[in-house]
């Protein structure tokens, strides 16, 4: 008998369509009959297709956007019934989670229990609060000293107006999630959205839009294209009515984007890649460091921008911790992410299989200390065993690159101010954590490690009301918390004489 998870009648039949675009609230053949397939990693198989969008097709997608926040339909909508929209869209994707839920394990290969808990669960959470930002959006009243005419008097104020159409650009590590991320501010703040999904992984996004239609939002406030980075990310980021874009993904793609921005002077937030270190101190409970730590650093087998992927422990309890993680990354059992008892799935697609194996190969000829997992399932999937690897040499390009896989490295340090010098010494600054049991190291470490995000015993736990961005080459900008819709509007200054 499988123990893999029935796939639902509605997501075969979502499967099987033919998908367009999603343009002014209607599904809209591309311009070219050309389609990108969609593959199930833990098979290797093709099981639907997209649009592959042409420049044209985006001109079209972003025209309608323009129109629809150009006249108001949603920018100058009461904020209270914008909110009961967008609540309405989030009571919607919840009624519809274990649809988006499957179609997300289809698509990427994580496990259903992910895409349950977090691809559907936390974004319910993120969906509320950014709904409710719509209804708290607040300027100031200023007092202003301007002196002349001599006796003339002034009232000033701000209020914060949104900017106009928004480009979203989605990886494919959390698509529903991190597409979200894109959607709901941008939405919440009054603007129009054009948002395109990875190639690799457009499906849940594709029925999202349906979804948010039949709560409410006006045709062309939320548009979504599918298609490459190259033709048709390029043409949304680039387009002259883009007023801003919000990217996640790789550096080198976040640097092109920023630099074309920097020729229209369009918004940018750029959610970039992270090589996330995690400094475990003598003091800190061994237990709890296991458990979280293989979390932090498996979770989603690794394709996580805070995933901690350097773990720096002081030297007495190296030899025990090794022990430890071992022990934990030989009892995971690897399997397709139907498979609900499955804890490692496959990676996402055959191409960044093959890259992370290549950070492997290059660790096995320099004759690193590898430890691994279970062995993968025979057949196609794009699996990865769980790896660690035991002080790797500064030569080795895992030892600084981004893997972006389940490897992780276990570096022996001789203290805490080693481990800090190391941690610090990375291009990327996007997350770290400390464990240890003393509030004067929590206090230091916390000050000291240059991350946007800094954990004391724990590591990628986010939350809604917590900003989170990146230093370095790990980006610009925040998303989340209370200031999030500051990015999607801007600060108007009224100066009134009477
Ligand atoms: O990223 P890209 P890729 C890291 C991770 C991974 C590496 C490469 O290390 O191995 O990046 O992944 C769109 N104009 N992260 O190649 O190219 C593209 O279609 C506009 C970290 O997938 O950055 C996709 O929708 N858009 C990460 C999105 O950009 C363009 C998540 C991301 O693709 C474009 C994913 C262009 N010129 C990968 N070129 C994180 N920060 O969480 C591509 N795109």
């Amino acid at each position: 008998m499988s123990s893999q998870v029935a796939v639902l009648e509605s997501v075969q039949r979502f499967l099987n369509r033919q998908h367009g675009l999603f343009i002014d609230g209607q599904w809209v053949a591309a311009s070219s009959e050309q389609r990108l397939a969609i593959f199930d990693p833990a098979s290797g198989q093709q099981i639907s297709s997209t649009a592959d969008a042409s420049a044209g097709d985006v001109d079209l997608a972003v025209m309608s956007a323009w129109r629809a926040f150009d006249d108001g339909r949603w920018s100058a909508m009461l904020p209270a019934m914008r909110e009961r929209i967008l609540l309405r869209f989030a009571d919607l994707v919840e009624q519809h989670g274990e649809e988006l839920a499957q179609l997300e394990t289809l698509e990427q290969g994580k496990s259903i229990t992910i895409s349950r808990a977090f691809e559907v669960g936390c974004t319910l959470n993120w969906m509320r609060y950014t709904a409710g930002l719509t209804t708290k959006i607040t300027g100031q009243t200023l007092d202003v000293s301007i002196p002349m005419p001599e006796g003339a008097r002034y009232q000033a104020w701000t209020r914060k107006q949104p900017v106009g159409v928004v480009a979203g650009i989605v990886p494919w590590n959390f698509p529903l999630m991190i597409g979200i991320w894109k959607v709901m501010p941008a939405l919440a703040a009054g603007c129009s959205i054009v948002i395109k999904p990875s190639e690799t992984t457009p499906l849940t996004l594709l029925r999202v839009a349906e979804l948010a239609c039949e709560a409410g939002v006006p045709p062309g406030v939320f548009n979504v294209v599918t298609g490459s980075g190259a033709v048709c990310g390029a043409a949304l980021t680039t387009h002259p009515r883009v007023a801003k874009v919000s990217f996640t993904g790789s550096t080198a793609t976040g640097k092109q984007i920023a630099r074309v921005a920097a020729d229209r002077l369009t918004r940018v937030t750029l959610e970039l890649g992270g090589k996330n270190p995690a400094i475990v101190l003598k003091d800190a409970d061994l237990q709890q460091v296991v458990a979280g730590l293989m979390t932090g650093s498996f979770l989603n087998q690794g394709q996580v921008c805070a995933a901690s992927s350097r773990i720096y422990i002081e030297a007495p309890i190296f030899e025990k911790l090794t022990e430890a993680f071992a022990g934990a990354v030989q009892s995971l059992s690897v399997g397709p992410g139907m498979d609900p008892g499955a804890m490692i799935n496959p990676l996402v697609s055959h191409s960044h299989q093959q890259k992370v194996a290549s950070y492997l190969e290059d660790a096995r000829q320099q004759h690193a200390e590898i430890v691994q997992g279970n062995r993968v399932p025979d057949g196609n999937g794009f699996y990865i065993a769980p790896t660690l690897v035991i002080n790797p040499a500064a030569s080795l390009k895992l030892a600084r690159e981004e893997v972006f896989g389940p490897v992780v490295n276990l570096i022996r340090v001789a203290d805490g101010e080693e481990a800090l010098r190391l941690a610090n010494d990375s291009e990327y600054g996007l997350t770290a954590s400390v464990w240890t049991a003393g509030l004067n190291n929590a206090m230091s470490y916390s000050q000291r490690l240059q991350a946007g995000t800094v954990w004391v015993n724990s590591h990628t736990l986010i939350d809604a009301n917590l900003p989170f961005g990146g230093m370095k080459q790990s980006g610009t900008g925040r998303d989340f918390g209370p200031d999030w819709l500051d990015a999607y509007t801007e600060t108007k200054s009224v100066c009134i004489r009477y």
